[in-house]
């Protein structure tokens, strides 16, 4: 029992990993000038952060940072 605990918060935590990998990927990936940050250019590769941007470019300076990035997985 106590063991089958340990496996599925096991299993949460590694889940959440492979989302924050991904999430990681995915911005090296739409970051094409590797400035750290996506314009709204880069963005357009990728529908979902197209989409969502305004709604990730939290201090509206027209580019989302990996901080504000991060706000994706949370986001449709
Ligand atoms: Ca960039
Ligand atoms: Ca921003």
């Amino acid at each position: 029992m106590k063991l089958k605990h340990l496996l599925s918060i096991a299993a949460i935590a590694l889940s959440a990993n492979i989302v924050a990998l991904d999430s990681e990927a995915l911005f090296k990936k739409l970051d094409v000038d590797g400035d750290g940050y996506i314009s709204f250019d880069e963005s357009t590769e990728e529908s979902k952060v197209m989409r969502n941007f305004k709604k990730l470019d939290k201090d509206n300076d027209h580019k989302i940072s990996k901080k504000e990035f991060s706000d994706l997985v949370h986001l449709k």
